[in-house]
């Protein structure tokens, strides 16, 4: 087998977003644009003689993906790749592989909840030693290398079966195809109660379902939920994954997990409802006629985690994203540790678990964690959530209802603008920037603005520092309208808006959210002049 190199040019739009580089798969395509991100990372992070873990969600493109990078691993020098049975791995469970084997790295192939198939989009990110997203001087450091490649190396040899466990060697590479599941189940039994959620399952009584949104989870939430812990066949759905999630868009929320939502809310109605997204790291959680918030689910984590046999000792602290809602500080105040507010994307949460500052961490868009692993996990939530259920005996409801009476309500929701054009969303936040000076002491609907700024963060473990990572207008009552655009989107621009409000009156707490903060959206528009700005009359998505 000879190892060539091929002669290449920099693409100009190699930069990783929010989690990895996302862009559709027809840029994937494109000649050498895969090759050039590949050699990049392993240019930058010096790869000869070490151990990577590789796998990916399993879209379109997955399995060429994969042949292409073994080569060119088994052509720079790599001893030992270890792949995901089928090219298949959730991104908590390389996750957990990563830190079980002490391997230098992986890489995911995997562009999360967006669409895939051969129009859809495709994703590449990589995952540093203790198993979390590069953090950004890593980013950047490979992103600086795409741009100034001349060649990359590749090994000329027979595509490698992935379907078959076992050790293959592709040159003087060593390559281990390993059960997908296996490590991550472990790593999950060693935390959770399962004998008393098996118990649950099988009481006759409850009923769950689990939607895998024919995406990644389907297979290890088959063997979990309806082989381990006893739950009937048909409790999982959409549990085969599709190269193109059948169509779907593999998002958990009450907008494009319909399926799970019309079941939940329908008449007799189970009590219990799960979904997880491409990659299995993000979940939503849904009880009886009833809708948790990932802010809201957080929380309910956090009070609740000493029922848990992982979490029995109790937390180091509580660290979120700072457009996750203020419901998780709440908790952590009543316990007496610290709650961290950190830039969006699990990669700036890595240092705070290094670190032991931070057991639980979660994000406002369906991700929920903790320090098992340096990803969000969608399982690990929902049988976390089980778990609490079976001890308590009370309905999701009932669990949410008694947090509120207890540290009060923050309503939250978030208001997606999908598909901008990127110059318009660029001039909506370089205006807001500019009238930020301009609104403190402002009275606005009633709310007067206690603070506005462009959210920087120095991260509190190696000091590293991050700028404008979201505009945020505080009011005196705590409630806040922040405005941020996307970084996973690959058409045109996504301008989020993230709304909360908080109500310590228990006997409020019936409002619908919408209703609750329409304030603070008339609020939103008239600093941001969203309407005329994007051209657009509502947003495309609200959760
Ligand atoms: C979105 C979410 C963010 C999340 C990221 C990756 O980023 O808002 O909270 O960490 O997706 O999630 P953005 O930049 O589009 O707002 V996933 O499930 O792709 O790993
Ligand atoms: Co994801």
């Amino acid at each position: 087998m000879t190892i060539r190199t091929v002669e290449t040019t920099p693409y100009s739009d190699q930069k990783p977003g929010t989690s990895g580089l996302r862009k559709s798969v027809k840029a994937f395509q494109q000649p050498h644009y895969l090759e050039n991100f590949v050699q990049s990372i392993f240019d930058s992070v010096g790869v000869a003689g070490q151990t990577l873990v590789l796998g990916g969600d399993g879209r379109y493109y997955n399995r060429q993906a994969i042949q292409i990078i073994l080569k060119m691993a088994a052509a720079n020098g790599v001893a030992r790749v270890k792949v995901g049975q089928g090219g298949i791995l959730s991104t908590p469970a390389t996750s957990c592989v990563i830190r079980k084997y002490g391997t230098l790295g992986g890489i995911i192939l995997s562009a999360s909840h967006n669409p895939g198939g051969p129009d859809g989009d495709f994703g590449i990110k990589y995952n540093t030693n203790n198993g979390g997203p590069a953090p950004e001087k890593v980013t950047e450091d490979l992103y600086a290398r795409s741009q100034t490649i001349t060649e990359y190396k590749i090994l000329e040899a027979a595509d490698l079966d992935l379907d078959r466990v076992g050790d293959r060697t592709l040159g003087e590479m060593a390559v281990e195809i390993f059960d997908s599941a296996q490590d991550y189940q472990e790593l999950l039994e060693s935390l959770f109660d399962f004998d008393r959620i098996h118990q649950l399952l099988t009481n006759g009584s409850f009923r769950m379902v689990m939607d895998s949104m024919h995406a990644v989870t389907g297979p290890y939430a088959h063997a979990m939920f309806e082989g381990r812990l006893g739950a009937p066949a048909g409790t999982v759905m959409n549990g085969t994954p599709l190269e193109d999630f059948g169509q779907g868009h593999p998002d958990p929320n009450l907008v494009y997990a319909h399926d799970l939502v019309d079941i939940l809310f329908g008449e007799d109605a189970p009590d219990f409802g799960a979904a997880s997204d491409g990659d299995g790291d993000r979940n939503m959680i849904l009880g009886s006629q009833f809708f948790v918030t990932p802010s809201d689910s957080l929380a309910v984590l956090a009070a609740n985690a000493t029922l848990v046999p992982g979490y029995k000792d109790g937390l180091a602290g509580i660290a979120r994203s700072m457009p996750t809602s203020a419901a998780a500080d709440r908790v952590a105040e009543s316990l007496g540790i610290d709650c961290y507010e950190t830039p969006t994307g699990w990669k700036f949460f890595g240092n705070l678990l290094d670190a032991g500052k931070a057991t639980l961490c979660g994000e406002e868009s369906f991700g929920t964690g903790s320090n098992h692993v340096r990803e969000k996990d969608g399982l690990w939530a929902v049988l976390f959530w089980l778990n609490i259920l079976a001890v308590r005996q009370q309905s999701v409801e009932q669990i949410v209802q008694e947090h509120w009476q207890q540290f009060g309500r923050n309503y939250y929701s978030r208001h997606d603008y999908e598909g901008v054009e990127s110059d318009r969303a660029n001039t909506l936040i370089t205006h807001l920037r500019g009238a930020l000076p301009t609104l403190k002491g402002k009275v606005m609907n009633g709310y007067e603005v206690d603070y506005a700024d462009d959210f920087s963060y120095t991260d509190p473990v190696d000091g590293s520092t991050s700028q404008k990572q979201g505009v945020r207008i505080g009011f005196t009552d705590g409630s806040r309208v922040v405005f941020r655009l996307s970084g996973t989107g690959t058409q045109g621009a996504t301008l989020r808006v993230y709304l909360e409000s908080y109500e310590a009156n228990a006997a409020k707490h019936d409002h619908d959210p919408q209703q609750a903060l329409k304030p603070l959206i008339d609020i939103a528009e008239s600093v941001a002049s969203i309407r005329s700005n994007t051209g657009m009359d509502q947003p495309t998505v609200i959760t």
